[in-house]
Formats: structure tokens, C-alpha cells, sequence
């Protein structure tokens, strides 16, 4: 199908993109839009161009997609050389999201028309790389270095009329086709078109200076990631070299990183957050319930937050407890935490006064009657949900949803309080709620779509992610949570000290280690729940009664001094890891950063093979996606599952049967899933996602 369709407006040709559903650069738009360009500005009949769009975006950009495999001519840049070099005018009509490469060709277009509300940006940054089609050589020359690098450094977009006031572009319009023609008509009246790369009048010595501020800060902050350095040799050269050497750089920049294996992990985690989005066995546009006020029932550190997710996106909510105080409390608590963002600045007085004057609090499950939705995150045992939902269902209206913020409980069992189990999921939190992205929809057998569908779009409405899962113990990220628990605590055991264990983990990029994580939680939390489920473990147990909660203490697997936020190591507590080792009978050893990680992260994959292998989850990329959004997995390593096929399903395996063979733990065996993968040679982004 022809992606480029032509037309006539007297002696002007209109090019309109039609590639949907985002007009995506693949190989066979660039050679129809070269073709096309290079057809108008032979033909004589033409003076001018303007190169137009159909659909919601003006260019998404490059094919992602394509990024790996060999190049097709004509590359990007051959296409722009097209329509900067053409002797007629040249103008974009950008409707909608001109972006990366799509934001590419209208630099090289020359001149530019906006709708008000078009988005205009160079992302690059965000997929691991940077600008590869002459972005960082153009943009600079229309809006200057210094206002140019920021907006590839952050990767965000501007509106058409921020575009305006930066000299992005030419014109705002809200029909950008009769202006770009109009305009078009003009500048062929002026006659040879003015050529973005020719344009140096923005580039002065104060435009270089504040520049190289601005690198100055971005090599302090961000010096680790390679495509911010390469962003800043590529903007500099504006300065210091040819336009075209300047190309042939940034060309040569972009080829290496696409190469590298975080871009090639963001490119990962950009399909899987797409792919997540869809449900197996229910259509897009399903119908959805709606959701015009909510209640919250329990108003803990987590009901709270989930109150403030409601309020926060303008949803009205009622925030329930079984008594004044702690309904007090807990919107005491609501307060200080708006409070805090209005003295840090990210929070504006007025929004705050707007935000809490939206959960209103109360105490009974009476007050619960007129909501849509309501979220029980009530105190995390089954009798007391059971209670809650058996009460709710003689209370709320027909048709209102019913979800359990618990973190690992069965949902059918909560479900089987009610005489509605169709309206009863789970929707699981992750803490701080108002802060984390991840939201675990829990979809257990039974419920109905309409109610799954309405889960999911009201999760994006609160600023979240969804994953839609299956109910399961600890679901999917605790779940796999557990494993790694149960790791770390063998690794001590073993010869490792908590500094090391939680070094592996910072210095293979999560901001924290386990049991930093556990001190800043607090160690009782795991310990209350252990007992609750009949299971120990030897050195946690120890450190809890010791009473060495973690910083609430003052001390926990690290001591704590006077109001210190990082932990140092106690020689206490590495005495009595010592003391458990030899009471059990083992040699301790020590420890390679790598033997850490493999021991910490390959019981992770195991469990999430043996998850997909359950269908608690449809894909592995939906694994990755919740490790990143919550549990703060570094987004430029991909998440779980794409690090194992990153390292070798085979490799993984022969890592886990060792560690099987030394240790008593069974789940260590390898999941018969993995297990097949690696014999085929296969990656689990070959899995092929089970049907409806
Ligand atoms: N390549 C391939 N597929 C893409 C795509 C892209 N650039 N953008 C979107 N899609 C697919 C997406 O996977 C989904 O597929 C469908 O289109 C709708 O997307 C040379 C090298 C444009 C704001 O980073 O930000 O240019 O799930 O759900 O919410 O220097 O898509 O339907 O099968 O996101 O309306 C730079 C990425 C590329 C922009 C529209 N460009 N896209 O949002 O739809 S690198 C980007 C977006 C580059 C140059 C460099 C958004 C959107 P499916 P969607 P949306």
C-alpha cells in the first residue's frame, strides 16, 4: 500500500503520510516519501512541497522495531538530504506527534507549521540512544545549543506553541495544511529555500557558553549512561565542526548505541509496556463501568496512599476506619504527606487544599454505599477481608466493584464473602501507593471482563501501570520477591555479609540492596509474616529478636547512628551470621560480586518460568514490566526475564541445578519451561503469548 499519497493545491504538491497507526518510519514510508519528494521537485507544474500527515501523530519516529537488523535503503538520512536539499520549499504540516525521526524530517524540511496541541521532541535519550538522523546538528541551528540539548538531554516534547517561542517552528495553526500551503506559496515567491543546516546565526559565543554549562551538569549527573556523553560530543560539534562532519559524527555516535545492550533493553521494556496493556479475551473499547467517586476501606500507610491515588486524579473518595482516632490518624498522616510536597515545591498550596478536600473521611462501611469502586486495604488476614467483603456486599450498590489491596491473598476465597464474585478482583498496590507505578491487577477466575477492562483503565487514569496477573500466591512480583528473600539469607549463611550481598545488587543498578531495603521497611514486617505462614529463617529471625527492626530501631542488619539515613556495617550482627553458619554446620567462603548476582536473580527467572508455566502471567515481557515499575529493576537492564535471555537460558539453568544440588531447596530445580527453552536455544522473547 502506498504510504505517501500526492496531491494537488494549485502549484503546490501536499505529500500525505498514511503509515498507521503512528506513521512510523519504516523502510517502505522512507522510500515512498524519497520517491514523492523527489517527484514534486522534478515536476514542473510545482513550486513549492508540503509534506503532511493522516492519523493521530505527524511521525512517531523511526521503526523501533527495525533498530538490529540490517539497514534498508534509503536510511533516514538520505531521505532528509531529499527534502533538505530540494530547490523548492519544503514545509511540515504537523497535526500531531513529531517525534525522533518524525521530528527529523520537519527539521529538514524548511519551514514548519504546528497545530497548537502537536507534540514536537526528540525522545532518543529515553531508548538508550540519541538523535541519529540529524537532529542534534539541526535543532541546535534553529533554536540554539542551549535550548536545544535540555530538550534531548530530558527527551520530552514541546507543544506547537512552546515550538513557536523557541523558533521550532514557523507558524501555529489549527489547520496546518492551509497554512503550510499558504506559507509554501510564499517562500516560493522568495525563491531559493532557506536550508536549516546552512543556519549559524543562532550559534554564538554566549549560546556555546551556556551550552557547555549545561554539559558541565550533565556529565556530574549522568555521566554513567553513555548516550547523554555521546549527546554531548554530538551537540558540540555544532560548534566546533562542519555541518556535514557534524552528521557523519552524530551517525557514527547513534550506530554504536543502538548496538549497546541497555538501548537494546529499553527498546525491550518500550514494547512490553505496550504489550501489557493488552488482555488476553478482552477486546480494546471493551465497555467500561463508570467510575465517578470511590471508597477506601482501612486508612493505614497503604489506604492512605491509595485515597491520595483517587484524589490526586481528581476522583472523589471516601476514606473509611472502624474508629474516629484512626480515621484521624490516617488523614493526619494524608496531610503531613501533601504537606511535605508543598514544602519541597511539588505541590501548590491550591492543589493541595483541592486534593484533600476530595477524600472525605469516615467511619463505618455505611459510608461506603454510593461508591463505584471500593478498595479494601484492611489489615492483611483473610478473616478480617472475608469479614469486610461480606459486610460491603449487603451495603454498596449493584454493579460496584470490589477489589483487595491485599499483596498475597486468595482472591476467590475473599470473593466467596460476597454473592458477587463477578464484580471482585484484586488490585495490588505497591508502597508508597501514591508514589509507585505498579499496579497488579489480580484477575481470578469468574470475574467479569467489563469489570477487569474497568480495573485497567482506571489504573492509567490514577497515573499507573497495569499488569493484568492471575490470583496465585504473592502473584507475580512477591512471588518472585521471595525467591530472592530466601537467596540473600543462604548467601549469609554461606559466607556472605549483608554489604556485599546489597553492593551486588546497587552496583548492577537497583538503588537498594535487600537488606538495606528490609532496615528501611522494617525487618518485623517479614518476620510477622513468616510466622504467619509457619516458616523460618535463621539470620532474619535472629535480627528481629535481637529486636533490630531496621532504622526505626536505630540498628538492623546495619547500625544506624543519630538520624544517618545510610547504615554501617555491625560487627554484631556479622558475628552472628557466623555463629548460625557454624550452628548449621557450614564452612563460610566468600563471595564474587557475580556469584552474588547470579545467586540472587537466577531463582527470580526460575519462579517467573514457573509463573508463565502457570499462566499467572501472559508474557514475559508483563514479568519485566512489573520489576521495573515495582521494584525499581534498572529500565536499562530490562527487567528479569530479558536479563536471563540477555545472559543464556542455558547458562541460567546450569547455575541453578549447582546451586540446587548444594542446597535443600527444591525450588531451586530448574522450571521445566526453562528448562526447554534452553535445550531449543530459545530466549523467553520467543515465547509465543497464550491465546484468550
Ligand atoms: N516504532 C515502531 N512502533 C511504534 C513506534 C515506533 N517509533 N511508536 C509507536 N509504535 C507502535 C506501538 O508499539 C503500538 O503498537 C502502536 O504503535 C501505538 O503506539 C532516527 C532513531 C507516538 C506518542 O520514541 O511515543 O526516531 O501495540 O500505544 O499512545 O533519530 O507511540 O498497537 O501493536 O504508544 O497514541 C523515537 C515512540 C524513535 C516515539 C503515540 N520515537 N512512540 O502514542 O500509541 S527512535 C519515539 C510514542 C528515532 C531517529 C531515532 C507513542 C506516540 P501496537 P502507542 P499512543
Amino acid at each position: 500500500m502506498q504510504t505517501v499519497q500526492t496531491a494537488k493545491r494549485g502549484a503546490i504538491a501536499i505529500l500525505t503520510i498514511d503509515n498507521p497507526p503512528v506513521n512510523a518510519l519504516a523502510a517502505s514510508l522512507r522510500a515512498d516519501l524519497k520517491a514523492a519528494v523527489e517527484s514534486a521537485a522534478s515536476d514542473a507544474g510545482i513550486d513549492a512541497i508540503v509534506i503532511a500527515a493522516a492519523g493521530r501523530a505527524f511521525i512517531a519516529g523511526a521503526d523501533i522495531s527495525e533498530f538490529g537488523k540490517p539497514p534498508v535503503a534509503p536510511i533516514l538520512p538520505d531521505v532528509l538530504d531529499a527534502i533538505e536539499g530540494c530547490a523548492k520549499p519544503v514545509v511540515a504540516a504537523i497535526q500531531g506527534a513529531a517525534l525522533g525521526g518524525g521530528l527529523e524530517v520537519a527539521l529538514a524540511c524548511h519551514a514548519r507549521v504546528a497545530a497548537p496541541a502537536a507534540k514536537l521532541g526528540l525522545p532518543e535519550i529515553k531508548l538508550g540512544i540519541i538523535p541519529g538522523a540529524g537532529g542534534t546538528q539541526r535543532l541546535p541551528r534553529l533554536v540554539g545549543a542551549a535550548k536545544a540539548f535540555p530538550m534531548m538531554l530530558s527527551g520530552e516534547p514541546v507543544s506547537g506553541e512552546k515550538a513557536l517561542a523557541l523558533g521550532l517552528v514557523d507558524e501555529v495553526s489549527d489547520d496546518v495544511v492551509a497554512a503550510a500551503v499558504a506559507l509554501a506559496q510564499r517562500l516560493a515567491a522568495k525563491g531559493a529555500p532557506r536550508r536549516t543546516g546552512e543556519q549559524e546565526d543562532r550559534l554564538t559565543p554566549e549560546d556555546r557558553a551556556a551550552f557547555e554549562a549545561l554539559a558541565l551538569d550533565a556529565t556530574k549527573k549522568s555521566g554513567d549512561m553513555p548516550n547523554a556523553m555521546a549527546l554531548v560530543e554530538a551537540v558540540r560539534n555544532v560548534f566546533t565542526r562542519s555541518f556535514a562532519e557534524g552528521l557523519a559524527a552524530e551517525r557514527a555516535l547513534f550506530l554504536k548505541l543502538v548496538a549497546d545492550e541497555r538501548s537494546k533493553a529499553l527498546r525491550h521494556v518500550f514494547f512490553a509496556e505496550r504489550e501489557a496493556a493488552k488482555i488476553p479475551g478482552i477486546a480494546p473499547g471493551t465497555a467500561e463501568r463508570p467510575i465517578a467517586s470511590a471508597a477506601v476501606i482501612g486508612a493505614g500507610t497503604m489506604g492512605g496512599g491509595i485515597a491520595m491515588c483517587f484524589a490526586n486524579a481528581g476522583i472523589p473518595v471516601t476514606l473509611i476506619e472502624q474508629q474516629q482516632a484512626q480515621i484521624d490518624n490516617g488523614i493526619n498522616r494524608v496531610a503531613a504527606i501533601y504537606e511535605m510536597s508543598v514544602t519541597r515545591g511539588s505541590l501548590t498550596p491550591e492543589n493541595r487544599d483541592r486534593r484533600l478536600a476530595l477524600i472525605t473521611p469516615a467511619v463505618g462501611l455505611q459510608a461506603a454505599a454510593g461508591a463505584d469502586i471500593v478498595v479494601e486495604a484492611a489489615f492483611e488476614e483473610m478473616g478480617v477481608k472475608q469479614e469486610i467483603f461480606s459486610a460491603l456486599d449487603a451495603i454498596v450498590k449493584p454493579g460496584a466493584i470490589l477489589a483487595s489491596n491485599t499483596s498475597y491473598l486468595d482472591i476467590p476465597t475473599i470473593a466467596a464473602a460476597t454473592n458477587r464474585p463477578q464484580d471482585v478482583l484484586g488490585m495490588h498496590f505497591f508502597s508508597p501507593a501514591n508514589v509507585m507505578k505498579l499496579l497488579e491487577i489480580v484477575r481470578p477466575t469468574g470475574v467479569a471482563d467489563d469489570v477487569v477492562a474497568t480495573a485497567v483503565s482506571l489504573a492509567r487514569k490514577l497515573g499507573k501501570v497495569p499488569v493484568v496477573v492471575g490470583n496465585g500466591f504473592g502473584f507475580v512480583g512477591n512471588r518472585m520477591l521471595e525467591q530472592r528473600t530466601r537467596a540473600a539469607e543462604r548467601l549469609l549463611i554461606a559466607g556472605a555479609l549483608p554489604h556485599e550481598v546489597d553492593a551486588a545488587l546497587t552496583g548492577f543498578g537497583f538503588k537498594m540492596g535487600p537488606f538495606a531495603m528490609s532496615d528501611l521497611a522494617g525487618n518485623d514486617i517479614g518476620w510477622r509474616t513468616r510466622k504467619s505462614r509457619g516458616k523460618t529463617a535463621a539470620v532474619a529471625d535472629a535480627i528481629c529478636e535481637a529486636g533490630w527492626f531496621g532504622q526505626k530501631t536505630g540498628r538492623g542488619y546495619y547500625i544506624y547512628p543519630e538520624g544517618a539515613r545510610a547504615g554501617e556495617r555491625d560487627p554484631e550482627v556479622e558475628a552472628l551470621i557466623a555463629c548460625i553458619s557454624k550452628e548449621q554446620g557450614v564452612t563460610r567462603r566468600s563471595f564474587t560480586q557475580a556469584e552474588i548476582l547470579a545467586r540472587l536473580l537466577d531463582p527470580m527467572v526460575n519462579e517467573g518460568a514457573r509463573i508463565l508455566e502457570e499462566g499467572i502471567a501472559t508474557r514475559p515481557g508483563d514479568i519485566d514490566i512489573i520489576w521495573l515499575n515495582g521494584y525499581n529493576w534498572p529500565a536499562w537492564r530490562g527487567g528479569p526475564m530479558h536479563w536471563a535471555d540477555s545472559v543464556g537460558l542455558d547458562v541460567i539453568v546450569r547455575r541453578l541445578e549447582e546451586q540446587a544440588a548444594e542446597s535443600s531447596d527444591t525450588a531451586l530445580e530448574p522450571a521445566a519451561l526453562l528448562r526447554r527453552l534452553a535445550a531449543e536455544g530459545k530466549t523467553f522473547s520467543e515465547l509465543k503469548v497464550r491465546a484468550a
